[in-house]
């Protein structure tokens, strides 16, 4: 009763401005709420992105457009020092090797010496401090020239819940080697692939002036897919596949389910940047970089319907394991809640799970469900018989 009153109160008061006010419109303002479940409001935009939107539901969430005098360490870290980047490179990186000019910002590698090498660089991280997952990212980049020199856009996880590298997962958007000009690669590494074990899953296309103009090196990760492009052009595509992956966990494969952040840097020589040695003329040298941009899917304004039902949930060659077909979704599945005897039980981000601490010997009936981004469900799978083996 006593908000009843607040309430009248209220809308006196505040039709008693209006009237005392004639200069405050008094049209009623409409506000158009979608139907959207779960309370998901609309994302907003952030104001460091000088492109807030792009086609699709894309918002801009985090951004820098290097438009200051110095690298604005709210948004990046530096990391410093001789560690070689554990590919044995050669640089020492310093914060002093990368400005911000003319709304850019440049990594240069000088040849000059510092704490035991012979060439000095830059590299910088989000950790921390822009941290993503399922996200579109567009950086705008120039190329440094000449034999020797490595630069990437890549992509490292930020809590290692698999383990170290690489079975937590690296994500190359983008690397260069001076020595193999214009030819623009993108890999990942994970437990099951990666270059240790000559099993990395990459792709290399060449393409015209990357060390003289700016090109969008791209990526567009959702859940069980990874894609890179070079100015709108697809250059590579990662898509998990359980069918082709029975025998290891999925994280084994793609383990790209967590929060990863970005590095910039330039590294000097090392196990392929300097492959076919370092040309010391070269120097100094800089990766330029115009903007980086990282924009999210406003799932609340553009998800409709919800996703298809699971089909063909099958045993995995790994023991307790089953996997099913990815649901159709309109933006996507987020996730496949998995259910045993009509009791949910866990959530896979992926569709492949291995069920752990059962009773050995028991029978369950398995069922999945998929959900999307803001909550729909599918319909629950038909029922699998399956016995957990100890
Ligand atoms: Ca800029
Ligand atoms: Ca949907």
């Amino acid at each position: 009763m006593k908000k009843l009153i607040i309430l009248v109160l209220l809308l006196f008061v505040m039709v008693g401005c209006e009237t005392a006010n004639p200069t405050v419109p008094t049209e009623p303002i409409e506000t158009v709420i979608p139907s959207v479940p779960n309370g998901l409001q609309a994302l907003t935009a952030t104001e460091d992105c000088a492109v807030p939107s792009l086609e699709g539901g894309w918002v801009c969430i985090w951004a820098d457009e290097f438009e200051g005098d110095s690298v604005d360490e709210t948004k990046w870290n530096f990391e410093e020092g001789a560690f070689g980047g554990g590919n044995q490179e050669v640089q020492y990186y310093s914060r002093n090797n990368a400005e911000v000019v003319d709304s850019k910002l440049i990594i240069t590698a000088h040849k000059e010496t510092m704490g035991g090498r012979d060439y000095t660089s830059a590299r910088l991280t989000t950790k921390y401090k822009g941290t993503f997952k399922y996200v579109r990212i567009v950086v705008s980049a120039k190329m440094p020239t000449g034999r020797g020199t490595w630069p990437a856009i890549w992509m490292m996880p930020l809590m290692s819940v698999y383990g170290g590298w690489p079975r937590s997962g690296e994500i190359d958007i983008m690397e260069y080697v001076g020595y193999d000009e214009n030819r623009i690669h993108s890999t990942i590494h994970t437990e099951k692939f990666n270059h240790n074990l000559g099993t990395q899953i990459g792709y290399s296309r060449l393409y015209e002036d990357v060390e003289t103009s700016f090109k969008e090196y791209e990526m567009i990760w959702t859940p069980g897919s990874i894609t890179t492009y070079v100015d709108g052009d697809q250059l590579g595509v990662f898509a998990y596949v359980p069918h082709f992956n029975q025998e290891v966990p999925y994280n084994q494969a793609f383990p790209f389910d967590q929060e990863f952040f970005l590095i910039l840097n330039l590294a000097i020589g090392g196990t392929w940047g300097g492959a076919e040695g370092i040309d010391t003329t070269i120097f100094p040298t800089a990766m330029e970089v115009d903007y980086v941009r990282v924009y999210k899917q406003d799932y609340a304004l553009t998800d409709v319907d919800a996703p298809s039902k699971p089909i063909n949930v099958q045993l995995a060659q790994l023991k307790n394991t089953l996997f099913w077909n990815k649901s159709e979704d309109d933006y996507g599945v987020e996730e496949y809640a998995v259910y045993l005897d009509g009791a949910f039980h866990k959530y896979a981000s992926l569709n492949q799970i291995t069920l752990k601490g059962l009773t050995v010997g028991q029978s369950y009936q398995v069922q999945i469900q998929a959900v999307d981004f803001v909550g729909r469900v599918s319909e629950m799978s038909d029922t699998m018989s399956f016995t957990f083996s100890g």
